[in-house]
């Protein structure tokens, strides 16, 4: 059950970051202590994960535990279509991706993953106990089980079923701007989480079921350093929602981060990679979603969404709001 109803929609106060003066490099590199720690995550499901966060955040946790157990609330939630409760692709099978990122260029992503419950700390695993950063499908779940994670049935929700069933009477692949599951505005395929602690560290996670009803074997950004998320934590995080393809061509989230260490405030960077996105597709953006939200070294933080309809969840010491993004169309 989302707790959106404690969140103030609050629109306006998103530009309030972008407000403050770009700060220089040096500056930045001086993280603001008292609006630390800071966690942003994507879509309304990020009011229960940022709690979630802000326990391991408040307790002086580090940033990459709370990334990890924020986004484990979304992944379990079968009603919420992160996880296993996600839509199917089109062979009706649920295929998870994932990664998590460090404020060392630590990094691990899991794509094509069946039956296990939370993609993002197979992904944490393969940060920590590989030579790799990505591995895929039945490799992935190799892994995961000699890691002890369990398998789950493999078996759709019931929501998912139903979906599918429909699905499958036209087998159109067509997704919706900000309903690309279930046709519930609230609940969504995919959260990207990124979060500082209070020694002024980043982190961030990404994880998904998908578009649903991809092709077999179809990866989107989520699981792709660079694309769905980046860290450095000498500059800043950012993690992306909607399209993966059409974030995957710009590298997205690692082009965000580019943006900030050349002095844009996180809202202008995830403005500039929209626009860049929105230029590339021509036409063709006005019928689909990218968001990208980001915090800078300082503490700023932003969004910026192609379609209007995209939120994120903020929550510091001083505020947790749930933020209607600006976005390029009206
Ligand atoms: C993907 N970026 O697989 C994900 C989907 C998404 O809200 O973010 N949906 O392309």
């Amino acid at each position: 059950m989302l707790h959106r109803r404690k969140f103030i929609r609050a629109g306006a106060l998103s530009s309030l970051a972008s407000l403050l003066p770009v700060a220089s490099f040096a500056i930045k590199e001086k993280a603001a202590s008292s609006a630390l720690p800071i966690v942003l995550s994507t879509w309304d499901i990020g009011v229960a994960a940022n709690k979630a966060a802000w326990e391991v955040l408040q307790s002086g946790g580090k940033a990459l535990d709370a990334v990890e157990k924020g986004v484990m609330v979304s992944e379990a939630e079968i009603s919420c279509c992160v996880g296993l409760g996600g839509n199917p692709d089109r062979e009706g099978i649920v295929t998870l991706d994932a990664c998590i990122m460090d404020d060392a260029f630590n990094c691990g992503g899991v794509a094509a993953l069946e039956q296990i419950k939370h993609p993002i700390s197979v992904a944490r695993k393969v940060m920590e106990k590989t030579p790799h950063v990505l591995l895929v499908g039945t490799g992935a779940q190799q892994f995961a089980l000699s890691e002890g994670f369990t398998l789950e049935p493999q078996k759709l929700s019931d929501d998912a079923q139903k979906a599918y069933e429909k699905w499958l009477k036209k087998s159109q692949y067509q997704p919706k701007i900000n309903i690309e599951n279930k046709g519930n505005e609230f609940d969504h395929d995919t959260i990207g989480m990124i979060a500082m602690d209070k020694h002024g560290n980043l982190s961030g996670s990404c994880t998904t079921s998908g578009l649903g009803f991809k092709m077999r074997g179809r990866v989107g950004d989520s699981p792709i350093i660079g694309a769905g998320l980046y860290v450095d934590n000498e500059v800043g995080a950012c993690t992306a929602t909607g399209q993966g393809e059409d974030v995957i061509r710009v590298a997205g989230s690692s082009a965000v981060v580019e943006a900030m260490r050349n002095g844009l405030s996180p809202e202008a960077a995830c403005k500039k990679m929209i626009e860049r996105i929105v230029s590339i597709k021509k036409d063709k953006a006005k019928s689909i979603q990218v968001a990208f939200i980001a915090i800078s070294k300082d503490g700023q933080y932003g969004a910026y969404a192609i379609q209007p309809g995209f939120s994120f969840a903020v929550t510091t010491p001083q505020t947790n709001l749930l933020i209607k993004a600006k976005s390029y169309y009206p």
